[in-house]
Formats: C-alpha cells, structure tokens, sequence
C-alpha cells in the first residue's frame, strides 16, 4: 500500500460573518476526499482557513467598532467550532494573518522583484469591494459589479503591478499539456477562452488602506488580498521559510491535488495562480475542482443576499451525518443544485431511514434476538444460493465502482453504488425471512443468512464512511469490531469475511429516527 501524498485544500474564507451552508459545502465535500484517499492508504495533508485581510474585512471591524485584528480574532474561533460540529477533519488551518503566511507572502514578493516580474505602475478604474476584484468601465454592468451586482468603488491609485500579460501563451500550453487542470471541462473551457482574449497585467498592492501584508521593498503598499489569499496553499506548506523541516513539507505536498473552489472563483485560481506560480519558478497544483452554487428559491445562497442558512440550525434537526450526506449526495457535485427543506426530508426519511437505518436496526435486533448477539461463522458451504451470491457479488464490485466515481470527485454516483449494496442487503433480508427460518428451526440457515446481511452492512459502512463518519463508526462499534477512523487499507477491509465469528453484535438506538415535516 502507497503512503504517497496528497494535498487537497478548501477556499480560504472570509472572516466578514460566520460560516454559512456554502461555505460548508466545499468544506465537506474536501473532508470527504481527504477522509476516502486516508483509507486507501494515503498520507493526507488537508488545508482549510480563513481569509483575514482585505478592505472588505476592514470595513466589517470598522462597522462593529473593532480593530480589524480584534474582528478576526472574534470570528475565527466561530469557523473552527461548525468545522468540528460538522466533522471536519482538515489536518492545518492556515490564517492569513498568522505570522508563517505573512513570512511567505513577503518572500514571494522579493522573489518575484528580484526576477523582474514586477513594475510601478498607476491604476485607475473600479473596485468592488464584497468581491475584492477590479473591473474596467467595459465589464461593468450598469455601472454595477458584473459578478455581484453591487455597487463598485472608483480607485485611482500607484500601485505595483504583476506583469500577468506575459502568460498567456504559457498558460494556453499548460492548460493543453495537463487537460485535468480545470475541472469540470465546462469550466475548463471558460477559463480557456478567457486567456485566449488576452490578459492584463494585474494590480497586485493597494495604498489606501493598510490591512494587508506590507509589501517588503515598497513602503506604504499593502498586497492585493487576492494575491495574499492565494498564497496561502503554500505558505501552510512553509513556503519562505528557512527551516529544512519546512522545505521537506514544501516538497513532500507540493504540487496540490486538488483546490477545491466554487465556479465564482476559477479565473483566481486557473489564470493568475498558476502564472503567479510560473513567474515564481513553483509548479501549478494538478487540479483545480470548481463546484457549482447552493440555490434556495432559484437564488445563490450569499451572505450578502441574506438567505443563507446556518449549518448548525440544518445539523440540530437532522444531525451531522445526514447533512453531509444531503448535500453531497442530492447536488451533482460541479452542477449548481437546488437545496430545499422538502427534499431534505425525503432524502433522510428515505436513503437514511428507510434503507441504511433500518437495514442496521433490524439486522442488529435479530442477531441479539436468534444468536444472543455473537456474529455467526462464515458458512461452510461457501457458495450458498443464488441470492447468497448475489449480494457477495454487489459487496465485491464496490470498491471499484466507488473508486472510480470518487477519483472524479462524483459524490452522488459513489454514494449510489453504496446504496446498491444497502437496498439488495435489505430485499435480500425481505426474500430471505430470518424470522421464518427461526420460527422454523432452520440453524443452520439462519446463520447464513445473518452471516451475509451482517457482511453487507460492515462493508457498506465502510463506504459510507468518508461521508457519514460518525454514523460508521457507530456501525462497527455494535458490530463489535475495532475503530474504523484506523482503516487505511480500504480494499482488504472491504474483502468478504472480515467479520470474525463471535462478535458481539449489539442493537443501540435507531440511528436514523424518521422525521416528520412540521410544515
Ligand atoms: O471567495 N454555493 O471567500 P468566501 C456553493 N476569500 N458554494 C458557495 C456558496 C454557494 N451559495 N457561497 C459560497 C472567498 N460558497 C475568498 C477565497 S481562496 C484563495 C480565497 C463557497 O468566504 C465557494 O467555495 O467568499 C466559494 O468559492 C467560497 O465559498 C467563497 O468563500
């Protein structure tokens, strides 16, 4: 088994308010991924963070009163209490205003001025500030911001500028020697078609306000907090940093498997990051995995439109593995998806419910109740009857069917093939009847029987379980086996017969109790 590494990543936030269902959607589907490639052995290095300086962080501390240090002091504690409810599992959390990012940033920077990528320039044009983007009079739409629809800022400023214009070609030859770059290929062709109409060269300080990295050769110019975010997937990695245990980390983790950002953002993360990197002699991340948006009603879910949900309101009714589980299984990750209560609903009473709940509890219940609660032996005719075979089969072709829907991040279509194992290990409890063969005295049969469904259900835990961690673990706890967080070779724990006769097999509580609309 490789232990080879793999770096994914989340957007870094911003600390304006509090973290919301958008927010956490990225943030769960990179949990989900950091958690699968651990229990396939791989050494997993999973970044999340926030976003901290910027004129739009200023404003939100001068609003409240606040020093804009004290302001993020105040909100980020906030993001790492709905990461841990929601069982987020990053292994950093990089703050831009944490001295090792500053640190890097300002090594950047003397790298790039000292290779000529930089020059003093004046700009004039627009700003939108929510955002933190620049907009020329043309890209404006009705003198709004093209992107959010709300009001710009004129700015005419010096500034230094990143000569961005001188990319074009290499990114187009990037772009075409690595097609998985921009994902999905929609996207891909977006941000081709954007470099092809050419690229400006880019604003990459501000003087007007002062939150923000200072520039190391320039007095007075802060860095562009576009500029200071991306950074971060590096400067986590010690990028700029003199110790050799830094440069080992830098090396072991770098390139980034996957950036994990929503569609909003790619022409950051697949124009002038990976020309940022060029310029600075660093290899662009592999991927660059865009998703699409959270609608309620037809609308982007935003902050700023004030109809985002908090996720602890969402977790108090249905709990946290259920979340997770509705979002990354009803929304086609990559594609925009509609979220409503209704199908909230559905999807618990039914996925959560009615099969996988309901297939533990029974199956639980009748092992305590025929077999005092020790797992039966595996049978020793092995070959057993048709249906027998079957559902050994749907077990045996799972990991691979998971595992080449997850390697293209296609989270519905691995949680099906999960699901095609729970719904037969139901029907064949259905068609085989337990409760008959023990009214009957049929043993014999009866331990095969519960042999199988019992298998089923450890290896569908497994395979639910970078989605739904808490709940399988639970599910091997009252298997009787050991933790399942230890897993880190997913294919010999997913092979049939893992389950040891003996095990003690304990019923617990329903782990998915039905919901009822309150509407
Ligand atoms: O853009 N649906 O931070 P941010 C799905 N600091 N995802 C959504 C969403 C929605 N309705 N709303 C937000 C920033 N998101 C910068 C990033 S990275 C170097 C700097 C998600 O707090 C989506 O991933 O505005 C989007 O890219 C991210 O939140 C933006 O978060």
């Amino acid at each position: 088994m490789s232990m080879s590494p793999f770096y994914v990543t989340t957007p870094i936030y911003y600390v304006n308010a509090e973290p919301h269902l958008g927010t956490a959607y990225t943030t769960i589907a990179a949990d989900a991924i950091a958690r699968y490639r651990r229990m396939t052995g791989r050494d997993v290095l999973f970044l999340t963070g926030l976003d901290e300086h910027g004129q739009k962080i200023a404003q939100a501390a001068e609003e409240h009163g606040v020093s804009p240090q004290e302001w993020v002091d105040s909100i980020a504690p906030k993001f790492a209490e709905v990461w841990e409810m929601l069982g987020i599992s990053n292994d950093d959390f990089i703050r831009t205003t944490e001295e090792r990012h500053k640190r890097g940033v300002q090594a950047f920077w003397q790298k790039l001025h000292d290779d000529g990528w930089l020059y003093q320039g004046h700009y004039e044009g627009w700003y939108c500030v929510p955002d933190e983007t620049y907009w020329t009079d043309e890209q404006l739409e009705d003198g709004m911001c093209p992107q959010c629809g709300r009001e710009v800022q004129h700015i005419r400023e010096d500034n230094w500028f990143f000569k961005l214009s001188e990319f074009g070609d290499r990114l187009l030859e990037f772009y075409a020697a690595n097609p998985g770059f921009v994902q999905p290929e929609t996207r891909r062709n977006e941000v081709v078609s954007f470099v092809t109409g050419g690229l400006k060269d880019l604003s990459i300080s501000r003087t007007t306000f002062s939150w923000g990295v200072p520039i190391p050769f320039a007095e007075g110019h802060v860095t562009y907090v576009w500029i200071d975010a991306l950074l971060n997937y590096i400067t986590a990695l010690g990028y700029g940093s003199d110790d050799p245990a830094d440069a080992a980390r830098f090396a072991r983790y770098w390139p980034a498997d996957y950036h994990f950002v929503g569609k909003d953002i790619i022409r950051f993360h697949c124009v002038i990051w990976p020309a940022m990197l060029m310029a600075a002699g660093i290899e662009p991340p592999k991927s660059v995995f865009a998703h699409g948006f959270l609608l309620t009603k037809g609308e982007k879910m935003s902050k700023s439109k004030g109809n985002a949900q908090t996720p602890a309101s969402l977790v108090e009714r249905f709990g946290v593995d259920a979340y997770r589980y509705y979002f990354l299984r009803d929304v086609q990750f990559g594609q925009d998806g509609s979220i409503s209560m209704e199908s909230m609903i559905q999807r618990y009473n039914g996925d959560l419910a009615n099969d996988w709940g309901n297939l533990c509890s029974r199956l639980f219940n009748m092992t305590e109740k025929y077999l005092s609660g020790a797992a039966p032996a595996a049978p020793a005719d092995a070959a057993g009857t048709a249906e027998d075979a079957t559902l050994r089969a749907i077990a045996g072709s799972l990991p691979e069917a998971y595992e080449e829907r997850m390697s293209r991040l296609d989270y519905a279509g691995a949680l099906e093939a999960a699901w095609e194992l729970i719904k037969y290990a139901n029907r064949y409890i259905e068609n085989s009847a337990p409760w008959t063969l023990a009214k009957e005295g049929d043993d014999a049969r009866l331990a095969v029987v519960l042999y199988h469904a019992l298998e089923a259900v450890r290896i569908a835990a497994l395979f639910t379980a970078p989605v739904m961690p808490a709940t399988s673990a639970e599910v091997w706890r009252r298997l009787g086996l050991g933790d399942i967080a230890q897993v880190t070779d997913i294919l010999a724990a997913a092979e049939w017969g893992g389950l040891p006769a003996g095990s003690v097999v304990t019923k617990g509580e329903s782990l998915f109790p039905r919901i009822y609309d309150e509407e």
